[in-house]
């Protein structure tokens, strides 16, 4: 015997890839948001998520890292109900994730898209992401099959809400929860950043990926179901009154306005046990 192989550690086993189908998924969740819920009861429910809301599956290797990416000011009941629901969903899904909150600074009127720009830019410099989710804060997955990761085309998750009867509103709707990975994204130039105010940018962003010839990907109407936490109308965050002349317009202004026209400043980036903080100054409509 070699005296020498006493001395060498272990070496781990290598992980198998995760199956294409998690065998731990429930199927239809429960959901509701009558009862308060804490960050430290979420805390202890998920002992295994990391500093800034990281996750990796301890049992397979996952084939993409995605990065989650929240919109966020004011919204921080709402928060609580996403962390307590989706944190065991993506566990289940055996997803390797970060949990991102992009939180716009100040009281100028809000700024969907612009916030999801930085959050895919910002997610970039933390770890190397393949895919990227974007995802509101009041939007919380019915069922466990309806998997956080990226598909062959951009991914459209939040198609049947309970506000809308379980049904898409209208055929080319993207809005509330979607997915690119890395390459769909920079082929469309990322989002737009001048839609200040509420409507409109989730119609650019699906002009942007047909003009692009890219096509939505959706799951099952039964799979696809969501509850939105109900609210009223944000302050600052009135309907663009330009939205509709806008959204005519994508083929003209994608190319010049999006992730290479994105300009914005970084203000303070926190890492909480179940998720990134990163506030930022994204300035105001001109
Ligand atoms: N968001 C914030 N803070 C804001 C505005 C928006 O965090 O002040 C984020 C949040 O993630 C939200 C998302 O942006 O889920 C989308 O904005 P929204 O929730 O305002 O859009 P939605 O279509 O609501 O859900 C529009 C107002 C509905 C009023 C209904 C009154 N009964
Ligand atoms: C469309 C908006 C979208 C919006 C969708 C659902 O009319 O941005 O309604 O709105 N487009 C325009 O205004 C051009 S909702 O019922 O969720 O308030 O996502």
């Amino acid at each position: 015997t070699k005296p020498e192989a006493n001395h060498t550690p272990p070496t781990p086993k290598p992980l198998p890839p995760c199956p294409e189908v998690p065998p731990g998924l429930v199927g239809r969740l429960l959901i509701e948001f009558s009862s308060q819920i804490t960050l430290e009861r979420v805390q202890r429910e998920n002992p295994n998520v990391t500093e800034g809301g990281k996750y990796t599956p301890p049992d397979c290797r996952p084939k993409q890292k995605v990065a989650i990416i929240i919109p966020f000011r004011h919204r921080d009941n709402h928060l609580k109900y996403w962390l307590h629901y989706l944190h065991p969903v993506l566990r289940r899904q055996k997803i390797e994730y970060g949990i991102y909150i992009i939180n716009q600074l100040g009281e100028e009127t809000f700024n969907r898209a612009k916030l999801l720009n930085v959050g895919y830019t910002e997610a970039l410099k933390d770890a190397e992401y393949d895919c990227f989710i974007f995802s509101d804060v009041d939007l919380i997955p019915m069922d466990d099959r309806n998997l956080y990761h990226c598909y062959d085309q951009p991914r459209h998750f939040a198609i049947a809400m309970d506000k809308f009867g379980f049904r898409l509103p209208y055929a080319g709707y993207f809005g509330g929860v979607s997915g690119l990975s890395r390459k769909q994204f920079l082929k469309i130039n990322g989002f737009p950043n001048e839609y200040w105010g509420w409507g409109g940018e989730d119609d650019d962003i699906y002009n942007r990926i047909t003009l692009n010839g890219m096509k939505v990907s959706r799951p099952d109407v039964r799979i696809g179901r969501y509850r939105m936490i109900k609210h009223e109308r944000d302050k600052h965050n009135e309907p663009n009154p330009q939205r509709f002349s806008k959204i005519q317009n994508t083929k003209n202004t994608m190319r010049k306005d999006g992730i290479s026209s994105l300009m914005y400043r970084v203000v303070s980036v926190k890492k909480y046990p179940l998720y990134t903080n990163i506030s930022v100054e994204i300035g105001k409509p001109p």
